[in-house]
């Protein structure tokens, strides 16, 4: 194909949809392509056993048009990733938005003709598109992180990723089964895992903080009351820091005012409610660290109530920073190490040395096993951008512009790469909210900002160095003064060998939109037009 339109855009996940259905609007043209067949982005690729949102199905979901919001209904409190994927489906049909994505297409490269101020993109297929936009709706956990252990191309049975997972499922039933990691995906995917295999053994570098979820079936009565308010509600919600979870009760007192017996009290009710309300009782959790051990405190307490080998529990107790990786919110996790074929290996003294053709040495000691799944996460918010060859003013490349560390101005766009954006990029809050509200908030500025150009007959936006490394300043700044830093956590690229070391999110989504819509009435202050 080749082609010129106005936007180009990589990815059809919940940004890219949203992308298409504004141009349409808008009346811009716009071409999107998508590596895999279908759209869903995330939700396509990360098919797991037990892969489920961590945001609930009435908060997770597109705010942009009222019918659809109100005509959708989910069926649990948390949806399971077949129920997310089938609504991306839907309002891909709905608003027909796949006359507009290129499936099964990677693209390989974006440069930018100083000439013609526009972009050239090119895909694997050959395709040639020539934009005034180019618009990377990349996600930010798309680039699966496999560690290289050696030996890893010797093993004889079946390797899968999380991230990758086969769309026809995996059969567990019978095997011995190797999963590495004890993240999110790991956390979701072990309990099932265990109840099909044969057995499983789990090996666990860093602990991690798990909370129930308490999934259910969807309280029918709640959902109706979020209908009839849903412009409200979404409000509400976008005043909240991760732009969710306004309906959770939240505490105005540090945990270190209030008694023991107080904390625990309210803590255990947390518990029971399950899901990211677990740390909303507080006020200090993530900035104090005193405040956090109390939370980590009470956490560990469960571990030790429902694991019963002391041994086993121990070794699951996290030692770090409540919170500063990624709270997880689980189903059964740590009761499936209450199973007889779930046998869990810590490899924090003893790194994975090598994998083998029956499986993998750590400790000096083989384990066997004959499926191995990795749960090693992603090479998160930076790793697919990276991948392409994109190219900006005078050639220089992303990779290049970017080997300090990403640099971005509102995270979403960069110097020297005029016209191009990111949808929830490094440097804005992305990751720490709801992800959808992000997405959206970030849609609607490309699109406004694309319309107000054209209607002041401006040919390319930029943003300056100075503005990018004022940004870059203030997001770590921000983040400094939490506990959010203070481990090696993928917000900070901690967790790929190699990856400069820099706190990638924006805390706060209000601030945040609040900082977007300043820039805005300031005639984009921080940005250059020609
Ligand atoms: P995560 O949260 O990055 O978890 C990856 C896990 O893999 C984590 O436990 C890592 O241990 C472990 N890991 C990574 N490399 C190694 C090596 N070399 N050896 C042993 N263990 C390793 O990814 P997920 O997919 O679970 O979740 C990503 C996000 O998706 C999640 O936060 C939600 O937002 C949804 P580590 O902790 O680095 O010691």
């Amino acid at each position: 194909m080749e082609r010129s339109v106005d936007i180009a855009v990589v990815g059809a996940g919940f940004a890219g949809m949203y992308m298409i259905r504004r141009a349409q609007q808008l009346g811009l043209s716009i071409q999107v392509f998508e590596a895999g067949d279908d759209v869903g982005g995330t939700w396509y690729w990360n098919r797991y056993p037990g892969a489920r949102c961590d945001v609930e199905s009435v908060e997770y979901s597109y705010s942009f048009d009222d019918d659809l919001q109100q005509e959708w209904e989910w069926t649990e409190r948390y949806s399971a990733q077949p129920e997310i994927l089938k609504y991306a489906q839907h309002v891909a049909d709905r608003f027909e938005l796949r006359d507009h994505i290129q499936f099964e297409t990677r693209v390989v490269s974006a440069h930018f003709n100083e000439s013609s101020s526009t972009w050239t993109t090119k895909t694997d297929k050959g395709d040639v598109i020539t934009s005034r936009f180019v618009v990377f709706a990349t996600g930010c956990l798309s680039s699966a992180n496999i560690p290289h252990f050696p030996g890893a191309e010797t093993f004889s049975g079946s390797t899968y990723h999380t991230g990758q997972w086969p769309h026809e499922g995996v059969d567990f039933s019978g095997k011995r089964v190797g999963l590495i990691g004890t993240g999110s995906s790991a956390v979701q995917s072990i309990p099932i895992i265990a109840q099909e295999a044969d057995h499983l053994t789990v090996f666990q570098r860093t602990a991690s903080y798990a909370v129930p979820a308490r999934n259910e079936t969807i309280d029918h009565e709640y959902v109706k009351w979020v209908k009839a308010n849903y412009k409200q509600f979404r409000d509400d919600n976008r005043q909240q820091s991760a732009a969710f979870g306004s309906t959770t009760p939240r505490g105005d007192k540090s945990a270190l005012e209030v008694s023991r017996e107080e904390l625990w009290s309210d803590l255990e009710s947390r518990w029971q409610r399950g899901g990211f309300g677990f740390l909303s009782g507080n006020t200090d959790f993530l900035l104090d660290e005193r405040a956090n051990e109390l939370a980590a405190d009470f956490v560990r307490e469960k571990i030790a109530q429902i694991v019963k080998d002391p041994a086993t529990a121990s070794a699951l107790m996290p030692q770090q920073i409540l919170g500063c990786k990624r709270l997880i919110i689980d189903t059964g996790y740590f009761d499936t190490f209450n199973r007889d074929n779930v046998t869990l290996v810590s490899v924090k003294d003893h790194p994975i040395e090598r994998i083998t053709p029956n499986g993998l040495v750590t400790g000096g000691v083989e384990y066997e096993f004959d499926t191995l799944v990795y749960a090693t996460g992603f090479d998160a918010m930076t790793g697919s951008l990276l991948k392409i060859d994109i190219r900006g003013r005078n050639g220089v490349t992303l990779a290049d512009a970017w080997e300090a560390g990403p640099v971005t101005y509102l995270g979403l766009t960069t110097a020297g790469f005029p016209n191009m954006f990111m949808v929830s990029g490094p440097g804005s809050p992305s990751v720490l909210t709801n992800m959808i509200m992000s997405i959206e908030q970030h849609v609607e500025f490309i699109t406004d900002c694309i319309v107000d150009m054209d209607k002041q007959s401006r040919t390319t936006i930029e943003t300056t160095s100075e503005s990018q490394s004022q940004w870059v300043h203030y997001v770590n700044a921000v983040a400094d003064r939490t506990l959010y830093p203070s481990c090696n956590s993928w917000y900070l690229g901690a967790n790929v060998p190699g990856k400069p070391r820099v706190f990638m999110p924006l805390i706060g989504f209000p601030g945040y939109v609040e900082k977007c819509n300043e820039v805005i009435s300031n005639d984009y202050r921080g940005f250059q037009f020609a």
